[in-house]
């Protein structure tokens, strides 16, 4: 979609700084973080929320999850077999969740204690 702003960054048109690339997904730094650690993970493919992509190709959504985790890997915030010290997975999903671009994507989020409830 050549007005969606995440497809953009995929086609290189806009510039990112990317953390993990898989032949299906992207990890990029979000540009206004929220923790020490703040990345955003992403399908190449055009899917407006996980619950459309996971109806659509349910093994693309499970590339998502699993580069989410290895970018959480490479960031330290989690080990291979664990999860210390930690992060968090947050696909805001809506208007009233906040989505305000509709690609979906991950946030990773670390680094920081995270408080509960979020905002
Ligand atoms: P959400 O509110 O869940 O839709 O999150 C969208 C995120 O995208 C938000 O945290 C800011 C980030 N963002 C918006 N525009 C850009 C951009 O041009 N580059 C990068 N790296 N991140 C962006």
């Amino acid at each position: 979609m050549t007005d969606c702003l995440f497809c953009r960054i995929v086609a290189g048109e806009i510039p990112a700084d990317v953390v993990h690339e898989t032949d299906r997904t992207l990890a990029f730094r979000d540009v206004n973080p929220q923790a020490p650690t703040h990345v955003l993970v992403i399908p190449k493919q055009h899917h407006a929320t996980a619950g459309l992509l996971v109806g659509a190709d349910p093994q693309l959504l499970a590339d998502v999850v699993a580069a989410a985790h290895a970018v959480a890997i490479q960031e330290g915030l989690a080990s291979e077999d664990g999860t210390e010290p930690g992060y968090r997975l947050v696909a805001n999903t809506g208007p009233q969740a906040g989505q305000t671009v509709h690609h979906l994507h991950l946030h990773v989020l670390g680094g920081r204690d995270l408080h509960w409830p979020p905002g």
